[in-house]
C-alpha cells in the first residue's frame, strides 16, 4: 500500500472533522477560541486519530463511525502539547513548525486554550451518544479508558514522573513507566477506541491493545532518538531539549543504537500480534513499520 497517500487521505479526512466540531471564530471574547484553533491546525501528524480510525477498520468497522473518538483524542494530544509548552513545564518557543500558543497569545490563553480543548473532547465524545443507539455502554466504556489514558493513571501521571525524573539518573524500568504513562497511554488508548466502536470482539479489542501498547512505546523510543538525531525544519521544534533539560530518555540510557535495535524488536513484536486480522490490519502495520524510520 501507498502509506504517504493513506495518511494524506487520512489526515485531511480527520482536519475536515475537526474544522466541524471546532469553527474558527474571532474576536475578542472568543479569543480563547482562536487560541485552541491555532494550536490545533497547526500540522500535526494526527497519528492518534488516524490510528483509531485504523484500528475501528481492522476489525471491519468504518471510519465515520468513529471519528468523534478520532477528534476528540486529538484535541486531547494537541491539549497536551499546549501545557508541555509553558514555562512552568519544557519552555518551549516551536510547535509544529510555529510559535507555541503561550507566545503567540500569553500564558494564561494557553492554560484555558488547553483547558477548553481537554473539555471539549469529552463533550464531543457524549454528544455522540445517539450515533450509538443500542450499543451505549460501548461508548461509555470508551470515554472512560480515554478518561483514564489521559488522566493520573496515564499521560498526566507519566508527565509527573517525568518531571521528577528530570536531572536524575533512572532505570530501565522507571524509564519504560515513564513512556508507557505519558505518551504510550494516549496511542493505546487511539487504537483501543477504534476498536471497540468499530465493533471488535474482546479478543480483537485485547490484541489490538497489545499492538497500541508496543507502539506506544516505540513511537517514544523514536521521539527520543529524533530529539537526539533530527533537524529543527523537518520536526518543527527545536531538538536538544532533552539533553538541556537533562530528561530520561532511551538514547540516554541505552545509546542510540541499543533504542534503535529495541524500538524495532518492540514493532516487529506489534506487527506480529496483528496476523489474525488478516489485510484489514495492512494500515496498522504500516504504520508501526513507519514510526521506525520517521523524522518527525
Ligand atoms: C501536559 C498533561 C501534560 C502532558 C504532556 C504529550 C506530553 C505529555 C508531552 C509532550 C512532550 C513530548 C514531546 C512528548 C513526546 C511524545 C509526543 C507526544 C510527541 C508529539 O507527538 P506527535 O509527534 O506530534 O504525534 P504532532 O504535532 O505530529 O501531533
Amino acid at each position: 500500500m501507498d502509506l504517504k497517500a493513506y495518511l494524506a487521505e487520512r489526515r485531511d479526512l480527520v482536519n475536515r472533522a475537526l474544522e466541524g466540531y471546532l469553527p474558527r471564530v474571532r474576536g475578542p471574547a472568543f479569543r480563547v477560541m482562536e487560541a485552541m484553533h491555532y494550536s490545533l491546525f497547526a500540522g500535526g501528524k494526527r497519528l492518534r486519530p488516524i490510528l483509531c480510525l485504523a484500528a475501528a477498520e481492522a476489525v471491519g468497522g468504518n471510519a465515520s463511525e468513529v471519528m468523534p473518538a478520532a477528534c476528540a483524542l486529538e484535541m486531547i494530544h494537541t491539549y497536551s502539547l499546549i501545557h508541555d509548552d509553558l514555562p512552568a513545564m519544557d519552555d518551549d518557543d516551536l510547535r509544529r513548525g510555529r510559535l507555541t500558543c503561550h507566545k503567540q497569545f500569553d500564558e494564561a490563553t494557553a492554560i484555558l486554550a488547553g483547558d477548553g480543548l481537554l473539555t471539549e473532547a469529552f463533550r464531543i465524545l457524549a454528544d455522540a451518544a445517539p450515533r450509538y443507539e443500542g450499543r451505549e455502554s460501548v461508548l461509555l466504556e470508551v470515554i472512560q479508558l480515554v478518561a483514564a489514558a489521559a488522566g493520573y493513571q496515564g499521560m498526566v501521571g507519566g508527565q509527573m514522573l517525568d518531571l521528577l525524573a528530570e536531572g536524575r539518573e533512572v532505570t530501565f524500568k522507571e524509564l519504560e513507566t515513564i513512556h508507557r504513562l505519558k505518551t504510550g497511554a494516549l496511542l493505546t488508548a487511539a487504537v483501543r477506541a477504534g476498536a471497540l466502536l468499530g465493533g471488535g470482539s474482546r479478543s480483537e479489542v485485547a490484541l489490538l491493545t497489545a499492538y497500541g501498547e508496543k507502539l506506544g512505546l516505540t513511537f517514544q523510543i523514536t521521539d527520543d532518538l529524533l530529539d537526539v538525531e533530527g533537524n529543527a525544519a523537518e520536526m518543527g521544534k527545536t531538538p536538544g531539549g532533552d539533553a538541556r533539560r537533562r530528561k530520561a530518555t532511551y538514547p540516554g540510557l541505552l545509546g542510540a543504537h541499543k533504542s534503535r535495535e529495541w524500538a524495532s524488536r518492540l514493532m516487529t513484536e506489534g506487527i506480529r500480534l496483528l496476523a489474525p486480522l488478516g489485510a484489514k490490519a495492512e494500515p496498522l502495520r504500516e504504520i508501526g513499520r513507519y514510526l521506525l524510520v520517521r523524522r518527525s
